[in-house]
């Protein structure tokens, strides 16, 4: 086994110790960081996540491998944010209220950092209003929200909805996240782009900043 299928192998066990040995072992083996992120930690959460919905697994085992996922994160995360780039625009983000999923709203945060974009991260469980008075008073370009739940997408568009009422809409953009939306879902409600994940996100907000 490579270390990158032992590091998949290890998340979906929920070994913290382990992830975080192995994720530094494939930092020194220069595999690139996309490559451990995307077919280490995260492939080995997308098993979890098959396991945990075919009943093979349960909520305590999800748990830990959550926190085994942010164990190989904090070793990536000083590598996916370059030092000294300097602000190109502002972005408030969060994952919606009802909803405590946080791990890809994380990990779009960092790449954005790493981008050299200013995050405001509002945490997860984030009520609408928060979303819009952070945005306000932070004067962001961007407003960026995460939902992982199909009972909490809906909050997605009340946030929307108030950005319209509070004349927030129309200067700053709304961009959404999370494995249970689409672009035609995020169109429905009115976001201004669906993001896949962080490079998508990176990208789709660079072009708003430059269109502005
Ligand atoms: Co839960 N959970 N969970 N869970 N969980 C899912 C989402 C689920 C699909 C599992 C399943 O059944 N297969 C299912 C949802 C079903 C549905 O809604 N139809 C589910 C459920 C049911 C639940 C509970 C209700 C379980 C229960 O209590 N009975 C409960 C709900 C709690 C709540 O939120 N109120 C619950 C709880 C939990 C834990 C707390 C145990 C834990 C979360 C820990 C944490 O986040 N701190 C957890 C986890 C880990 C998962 C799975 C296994 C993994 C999610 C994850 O972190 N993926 C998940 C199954 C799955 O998604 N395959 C599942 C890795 C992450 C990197 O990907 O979040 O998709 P993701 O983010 C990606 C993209 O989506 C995108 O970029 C990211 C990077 O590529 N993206 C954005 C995300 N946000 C973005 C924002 C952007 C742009 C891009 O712009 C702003």
């Amino acid at each position: 086994m490579d270390t990158l299928e032992k590091l998949k192998d290890n998340l979906q066990k929920g070994n913290s110790e382990q992830v975080s040995t192995l994720t530094k072992k494939a930092v020194e083996e220069k595999i690139e960081v996309r490559a451990i992120l995307d077919d280490g930690l995260i492939a080995g959460m997308t098993v979890v996540g098959t396991k945990f919905k075919e009943h093979e697994i349960f909520l305590p085992d999800v748990l830990l491998a959550a926190k085994a996922m942010y164990a190989g994160m904090d070793i990536l995360k000083p590598l996916m944010i370059k030092e000294g780039i300097p602000t190109v625009g502002r972005v408030v983000i969060g994952t919606v209220h009802g909803d405590l999923h946080d791990i890809g709203k994380n990990l779009v945060g960092i790449m954005l950092k790493g981008a050299g974009f200013e995050v405001i991260d509002l945490g997860r469980d984030v009520p609408a209003e928060k979303f819009i008075k952070a945005a306000v008073e932070s004067n962001a370009n961007i407003i960026g929200m995460s939902a992982l739940l199909t009972t909490t997408m809906p909050v997605m568009k009340k946030v929307i909805e108030l950005a319209k009422e509070k004349g927030v809409y129309d200067r700053v953009k709304i961009i959404v996240g999370g494995a249970p939306l689409s672009e035609e879902y995020a169109r429905q409600i009115g976001a201004h782009a669906y993001c896949y994940d962080g490079v998508n996100a990176v990208d789709r907000v660079k072009e708003f900043v430059k269109k502005k």
